[in-house]
């Protein structure tokens, strides 16, 4: 059997304010044609299928075209939901979707309750761990509170490999799940993560260990952005990372779906797929009129960027300039080239000063530079003007 395993669509996700709904699709529509390239039998989507849990309706449009496309291609889908959807409304209307072969699990009270798809040797079953709220979850679960994420991880990954054990021997599984998994004596500091994801934290704990997920054949994770194995030692765990950079962070990710291969004993090999990119995300540091003014910089034109300005003096309207050039500029901040930080402001300094020294200040540590003659009486002029309306009352 084939399965493509994908997460994290976040379908209509804005970047910087610029909408990715047509880039996501682009995407998105290019799985078809592996399922039909390739003769994948399933597509796992393992949570985070929307940005928000109220998507509007162009991204429902979207969403709906990219399973129609996916189930043309002739793909099963296996869905669960991950902390960013609304569970009751992704798993709407589930009951009819099985028969389409849409298979839809976002719900905690049937974690181990599979899908059992079959091939050439036999069947294969697919837990759909949604994401679970702990402090929901362990009700419905049975779970002391405090445990957190792992709590609950743990005991319905318990109640599948019961579900599991009781099925005809030679039945292999893949567990879907929208978790962050963590190998034992490893810190999430040492975890590949991007600013796009949303903490999972609750109580303070986000992480759940990689043993919990032990005794099935493949575990297809969601949550984190970045495709990755977290645990060199269970090669049957990974992530498949978002289609699509959401952050800056993530420029130095390469977006992918995996192949997931079972043969008649269980997991059988891995591929990694790299996607195409719409347009590329990169970080750009230099001054402002170099970045408007040197051919070497066109290669950045049509890319969206994060722009550094290292000019000694913050330039004045830096992003409208930088779009004349760069038009998918979206992000810029000024770090003075070898300043250090600017100091902060003394606080007791304004009891003492005048006003005027007080904003002249505040000038220079915004900008880098004194106030100019020009606008130190432009400064006084306006401390003038309002003093005289407040004396008017
Ligand atoms: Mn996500």
């Amino acid at each position: 059997m084939r399965i493509l395993h994908t997460s994290d669509w976040h379908l209509g996700r804005a970047f910087h304010g610029c909408d990715r709904l047509a880039d996501q699709e682009q995407v998105l529509s290019g799985l078809a044609e592996l399922v039909g390239e390739r003769g994948i039998d399933v597509v796992a989507v393992s949570g985070d299928v929307f940005d928000r849990a109220l998507p509007n309706a162009e991204t429902v449009r979207v969403y709906d075209r990219v399973l129609a496309s996916l189930g043309a291609a002739g793909a099963r889908i296996v869905v669960i939901s991950g902390n960013h959807d609304s569970a009751p409304r992704l798993g709407t209307t589930r009951r009819f979707a099985a028969a389409g072969g849409l298979h839809l699990h976002t719900d905690v009270e049937t974690c181990s309750v599979p899908t059992v798809l079959a091939d050439e040797h036999g069947p294969v079953a697919f837990y759909g761990l949604p994401y679970l709220e702990p402090e929901t979850a362990r009700l419905t679960l049975g779970v002391d509170s405090g445990g957190g994420h792992a709590g609950v991880l743990g005991v319905a990954m318990d109640a599948v490999r019961r579900d599991l054990s009781a099925r005809p021997p030679g039945t292999r599984s893949v567990v879907l799940a929208h978790a962050f998994v963590l190998p034992p004596r490893v810190r999430e500091s040492d975890i590949d993560t991007s600013a796009s994801e949303r903490s999972l934290a609750v109580g303070g704990v986000q992480t759940a260990p990689s043993p919990l997920f032990d005794g099935v054949d493949y575990v297809a994770l969601g949550h984190l952005h970045g495709c990755q194995q977290p645990d060199p030692a269970r090669p049957w765990l990974r992530y498949a990372g978002s289609p699509l950079a959401y952050s800056f962070s993530e420029v130095h990710q390469r977006k992918s779906v995996l192949l997931v291969e079972l043969d008649g004993t269980g997991l059988a090999g891995v591929e990694r797929i790299e996607l195409p990119v719409p347009r590329r995300l990169r970080v750009v540091t230099a001054e402002l009129p170099a970045l408007l003014g040197e051919p070497r910089y066109a290669e950045f034109e049509q890319d969206y960027l994060q722009v550094l300005l290292t000019d000694a003096q913050r330039p004045l309207d830096s992003m409208r300039r930088l779009q004349a050039r760069f038009p998918y500029a979206v992000a810029v901040e000024w770090r003075p080239a070898g300043a250090p930080p600017p100091p902060r402001l003394a606080p007791t300094r304004r009891r003492v000063e005048d006003d005027l020294t007080t904003a002249a200040h505040f000038v220079e540590w915004v900008r880098n530079s004194r106030p100019s003659r020009v606008e130190h009486e432009l400064l006084s002029a306006a401390f003038a003007a309002s003093r005289t309306r407040e004396a008017a009352g």
